[in-house]
């Protein structure tokens, strides 16, 4: 696909997004002139890739929100997601008022109270858990921008637990790889290079349908200009398509052929000499190591053709240092998955890749000091173990570990504010956890924008309203440029939901932690920020975004001398932490679990019209991808007799079984695995579209990996058969 094919698909669809008239969205179908529209910045939450653009309302609604030009995340495009922002404000689901808990935790029976009863309610619990418990016994689970007004309430209050699904369901095990070895992490957006990559390898990473807009268009650009791709996927994906090798790899054994790939790197000696002996630690280990790791061996464990290995790793070597061996961004598959990370880093390390164009660039932000408030209270700290489950290498809180410590015999936590994270959609094997911690906890605060099947576990619900009627932190990311952009309100919120910035200032004057909130509106914040770094809100209120000049340099200059972040200071490739710590200083493979006879992998990914479980009652997608399907190849369909858009319910080796689901039979699968497009099979009564529509990845994985290093689930461990339901349709 060229690069205009892309726009003007994103354009189409979202155009078609924009102005159709659905039943229950109300969005008027008559377009209205630009110069009719009153147009603000904003910053996109429909994901968290966070790209800048602006609101265009007419007439009291949203009709459009577009991409900033100037904006590095968007190239000034927004994807298919971010252009039905308005249906997020137009979600016929959407929580209208606080709501307390009537009936018993899981049914979703509720009373609208009004914001001063529920919040009383909570600052009454709280104060009773600090008094008798301590307050370090309030867990923070968070995944949005608002998350972060709670985590500065919570820290005045003393409590410093704060798990995010983005580290043990998603990132962790890269980060934590990636900093063992470089000793930096990747951050987000990714420091990956990609739109100067010569050569490309993506390791299960679905670009094009995992759409994190810049990167989807860098990756695009790369091909466009003649970057050699080599996709590693047992699916033959969107990147797959447009790849030049398509290594349909047996799941589970990535691991087998990263090393095999390093072995032939290091055997033929195709690795960058002077960068290694000039940056890296451990190569004669890593030598040692990998000289079992044959193609020939690793052909037994992948499936791939041994020649096809070493074609490859040739292919790498003869574009380096413009070769990415991309990190992935949700790694949590098999439980080794920083270890196969580790290796990822490693083959970046030999490639001499980091530091350099077509590689990894060093990332900068602006540095925005803080509003100034108290030092938070230092009071007793979470127990580690709470925490982070004593996982040696876990750099953050870990949000299984958090719900751990919050059942059995004698709980830890005893209180839990969950901000934008649906847990049992996100996290898998705690259904049964989430019922008891329901039923323990002494306050379970949700706050959210629609009715999710995590409200159904919470005492109090607090409905926030969506990022088109608020402010929230000046966007701030690490990136190539640095820039600041703002969201502000377009609109009023609606019904009765509130700011996020607003509900914990208020919680904190009625806990008596006025001083960590000595201002009135969170606009007084940003201008006072805005005002250190020679800018205004007045000023981003008219731009939206403002790029401000590097300090540094962004890639290494040749010969340079690094200090890496590691206790040698060098690019490890033998990791003297893990050795220390008794754990594997190089990568060891084991072998998946076999598949059970008669059963098939539960692989997943993402759909391109939606974010997780978040977007599925947006009118706008929904109407675009109102269900998942379910991938199977014909070898597996035929035995089973099902045929592309017969129903089929999954079951899997626990007896869980999902809603009824589509097929789609297709040769772009291996024929041991079946996939589906995270996100759907919503059960909760109040999301009036998604409600019954697809089946649900997450209630399939009763088992998961749990990564020993640093507590991630491995979420790829969980087999199904299928059920035929009916007639093909
Ligand atoms: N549209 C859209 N885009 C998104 C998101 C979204 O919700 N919607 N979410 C964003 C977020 S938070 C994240 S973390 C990223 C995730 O996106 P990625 O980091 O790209 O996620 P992966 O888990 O690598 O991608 C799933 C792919 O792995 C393949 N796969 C399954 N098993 C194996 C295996 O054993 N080996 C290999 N090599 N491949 C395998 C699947 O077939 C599928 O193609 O996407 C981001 N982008
Ligand atoms: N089975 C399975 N599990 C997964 C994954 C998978 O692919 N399969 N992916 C994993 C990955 S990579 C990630 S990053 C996590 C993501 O995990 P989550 O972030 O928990 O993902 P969502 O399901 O989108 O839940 C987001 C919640 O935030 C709410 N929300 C949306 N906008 C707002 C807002 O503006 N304010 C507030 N307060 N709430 C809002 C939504 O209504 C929803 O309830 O999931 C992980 N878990
Ligand atoms: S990638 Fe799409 S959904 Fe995500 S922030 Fe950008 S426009 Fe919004
Ligand atoms: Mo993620």
């Amino acid at each position: 696909m060229k690069r205009r094919d892309f726009i003007r698909i994103s354009g189409a669809a979202g155009l078609g997004a924009a102005t159709g008239a659905l039943p229950g969205c109300g969005v008027e179908p008559r377009v209205p002139r630009d110069s009719e529209a009153v147009v603000t910045p904003t910053v996109c939450e429909v994901c968290f890739w966070r790209c800048a653009g602006y609101a265009h309302v007419h007439d009291g609604r949203p009709w459009k929100v577009s991409g900033h030009p100037d904006d590095p995340h968007s190239g000034g495009r927004l994807c298919t997601r971010g252009t039905a922002g308005p249906g997020a404000w137009d979600d016929p689901s959407r929580l209208r008022q606080p709501l307390l808990r009537e009936g018993k935790p899981g049914q979703q029976r509720f009373r609208p109270v009004s914001w001063d009863e529920a919040l009383g309610y909570i600052a009454e619990r709280l104060q009773r858990i600090a008094r008798e418990h301590g307050p370090e016994r309030v867990a923070l689970f968070s995944h949005g921008s608002g998350g972060a007004f709670f985590r500065h309430l919570l820290r005045a209050y003393g409590a410093d637990t704060y798990a995010a699904p983005s580290f043990a369901q998603c990132r962790g095990p890269r980060d934590v790889g990636f900093r063992l070895t470089f000793g930096e992490l990747l951050g987000s957006p990714e420091r990956t290079d990609m739109a100067r990559s010569r050569c490309i390898v993506l390791i299960g990473s679905h670009l094009g349908e995992n759409l994190h807009n810049g990167q989807v268009q860098d990756f695009i650009g790369a091909i466009e200009a003649g970057a050699s791709v080599i996709t590693v996927d047992p699916r033959f994906s969107v990147a797959a398509a447009k790849s030049r090798y398509w290594l349909p790899i047996r799941p589970g054994t990535d691991l087998a052929l990263l090393l095999a790939w390093t072995h032939v790197i290091v055997g033929e000696g195709l690795y960058d000499r002077d960068y290694v002996q000039r940056y890296c630690h451990g190569l004669a280990e890593l030598t040692r190591h990998v000289e079992p790791f044959t193609p020939e061996w690793a052909w037994l464990e992948t499936g791939i053709d041994p020649q096809v290995i070493r074609e490859t790793a040739r292919e790498m070597a003869r574009h380096a240092p413009a070769t990415l061996v991309h990190p992935g961004r949700h790694v949590t598959w098999y439980g080794d998955d920083t270890q196969r990370s580790r290796a990822i880093a490693i083959l970046n390390a030999l490639l001499g890749s980091w530091g350099r164009p077509g590689g990894f660039y060093a990332p900068e932000k602006v540095s925005l000091p803080e509003y100034p408030t108290p030092p938070y209270p230092k009071s007793k700290a979470a127990d580690l173990q709470a925490r982070r489950g004593g996982f040696p290498f876990a750099d953050a809180d870990v949000t299984n570990a958090v719900i751990d410590a919050s059942v059995g015999e004698r709980p830890y936590y005893r209180g839990w504010i969950v901000y934008g994270t649906n847990l049992p959609l996100s996290i898998p094997a705690v259904t049964g956890k989430l019922e008891e911690a329901s039923q323990k906890l002494d306050l379970f605060v949700v706050v959210d924008v629609q009715p999710a099947e995590v409200t159904g576990y919470a005492d109090v619900v607090l409905p926030e309203c969506t990022y088109l009627e608020r402010y929230d932190e000046l966007r701030n990311a690490p990136e190539r440029e640095p820039s600041l952009a703002l969201r502000m309100p377009a609109l009023a919120p609606r019904y009765e939901t509130k700011p996020a910035w607003w509900i914990a200032r208020e919680l904190g004057h009625r806990l008596g932690l006025g001083a960590w909130f000595p201002w009135q509106d969170y606009a007084e914040v940003l201008d006072w920020q805005l005002q250190q770094v020679g800018s205004s809100l007045a000023e981003m209120q008219r731009v939206g975004l403002k790029r401000f000049p590097r300090k540094t340099a962004a890639y290494f200059t040749p010969g340079q001398a690094v200090r890496f972040r590691t206790p040698t200071g060098k690019i490890e490739l033998h990791s003297t932490e893990l050795a220390k710590a008794g754990l594997d200083p190089l990568p060891r493979y084991t072998p998946p679990e076999e598949t059970p006879a008669g059963f098939l992998r539960l692989v997943y990914g993402r759909a391109p019209a939606h974010t997780f479980g978040r977007t599925g009652n947006n009118p706008l997608l929904f109407q675009l991808m109102p269900e998942n399907t379910l991938w199977v190849h014909p070898d597996a369909a035929r035995p089973r007799g099902l045929a592309s858009g017969q129903r089929v319910r999954l079951k899997n080796q626990d007896g869980a079984v999902s809603l009824p689901v589509r097929v789609r039979v297709t040769e772009r699968i291996r024929p041991d695995c079946v996939y589906l497009a995270h996100g759907f099979g919503h059960t909760a009564p109040g999301l009036n579209l998604a409600r019954g529509a697809g089946a649900d990845d997450t209630g399939l994985m009763t088992r998961v990996k749990v990564d020993p290093l640093m507590g991630g689930t491995g979420m790829r461990a969980n087999f199904v058969t299928l059920m035929a339901e009916g007639k093909p349709a």
